[in-house]
C-alpha cells in the first residue's frame, strides 16, 4: 500500500484542503495520512473566511504519527497559517524530502487576492520551496514567490517560473496562466529547469473553482506517490481536473466547487 500524507488545513466546505486531498487520495487508492494545520470556516451571511490555526505541538504529534509511527511515500503540503508551523514543518522536511516527493501548494490566499497572511509568504518562499519537487503556485502566490509586482502576461509567467525554480525546487506548475493572454485559456506553465511547457487547456467560464488548487496538488501528490515524474504528475493532474471543472456545481450564492467524483480519473 502506498502511502501519502498531507499537512493541511480544514475546509469546513468541503471542497478545499484536507477533504479535497484525502478524496484525492483515495481514488487514486493510496493511503492518506493527514496532519491538520488550521481550521477555515465560512460565515454563512457573508462567507469571509474565519481561520483558526492549530498548537504546533499538536501539529507535530500529528506529523509524527505519519512519519515515525509508520513512514511514507510522499508528502504534500497545503496551508500552512503561520510562519512559526512552516518553521516547525521544515524541519521535517529537511529529513523527509531527501527520501520522498513532496508537493508543495504555497496557499497564501484563498480566493481572490486577499493574503491570508501577508507576512508569511516569506516564510514559505525562504522554507518551505526548496524541499519542493513540485510547487503549485496560482498567479498571486508565484508573483510572491518571485518576488514580482504581478504577473499580467506570459512573459511575467515565465519569468516567474525561472525565479521560483532558482529558489531550489525541482519544478513549478504555475496555475491559471492562460488567465492573463489572449484569448483566455486555462492553461499552466510547467517548468522544472530544464523543459518550459505551456499545458493547454480551453478556457471554462466558471466561478464555481473553490478547491481547484488543491485538488490539483492533491492529483499531482498522488502521481508522484505512485512513481510518476515531475511532468508526468503534473500533465495527469490537469486533465483530471477539467474532467471536474467541466461539472462544476454552485453550492450556495457565494460559492461553487468543482464535481469531485468526476475529477479524477480510476
Ligand atoms: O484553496 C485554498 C484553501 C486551502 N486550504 C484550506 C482552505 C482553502 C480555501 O478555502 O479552506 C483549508
Amino acid at each position: 500500500m502506498k502511502k501519502i500524507l498531507t499537512i493541511a488545513g480544514s475546509d469546513s466546505s468541503g471542497g478545499a484542503g484536507i477533504q479535497a486531498d484525502l478524496r484525492t487520495f483515495a481514488k487514486h487508492d493510496l493511503y492518506g495520512f493527514s496532519a491538520l494545520t488550521v481550521i477555515v470556516t465560512m460565515d454563512p451571511e457573508k462567507w469571509s473566511h474565519g481561520v483558526y490555526p492549530i498548537e504546533v505541538p499538536v501539529i507535530e504529534a500529528q506529523i509524527q504519527t505519519a512519519l515515525d509511527g509508520v513512514g511514507v511515500d510522499a508528502i504534500k503540503l497545503g496551508m500552512l497559517p503561520t510562519p512559526e508551523i512552516i518553521e516547525k514543518v521544515s524541519k521535517y522536511l529537511d529529513i523527509w524530502a531527501t527520501k520522498v516527493p513532496v508537493v508543495v501548494d504555497p496557499v497564501m490566499v484563498c480566493k481572490g487576492n486577499k493574503p491570508l497572511f501577508p507576512e508569511h509568504a516569506e516564510a514559505i518562499r525562504t522554507n518551505l520551496i526548496k524541499y519542493a519537487t513540485v510547487t503549485t503556485p496560482n498567479l498571486f502566490e508565484a508573483a510572491q514567490l518571485a518576488g514580482m509586482e504581478e504577473i499580467t502576461n506570459y512573459d511575467d509567467a515565465v519569468e516567474a517560473a525561472k525565479r521560483i525554480v532558482a529558489l531550489g525546487c525541482k519544478a513549478v506548475a504555475i496555475t491559471n496562466v492562460g488567465r492573463v493572454m489572449e484569448p483566455k485559456t486555462s492553461a499552466d506553465l510547467f517548468y522544472d529547469g530544464n523543459e518550459l511547457i505551456l499545458m493547454e487547456g480551453n478556457f471554462i467560464d466558471t466561478h464555481h473553482t473553490h478547491g481547484l488548487g488543491c485538488t490539483f496538488a492533491a492529483h499531482v501528490g498522488a502521481n508522484l506517490c505512485k512513481g510518476l515524474s515531475a511532468r508526468e504528475s503534473v500533465f495527469e493532474a490537469k486533465e483530471a481536473i477539467k474532467k471536474g471543472i467541466q461539472k462544476h456545481w454552485a453550492m450556495n450564492e457565494f460559492v461553487g466547487t468543482l464535481n469531485f467524483p468526476d475529477s479524477f480519473q480510476s
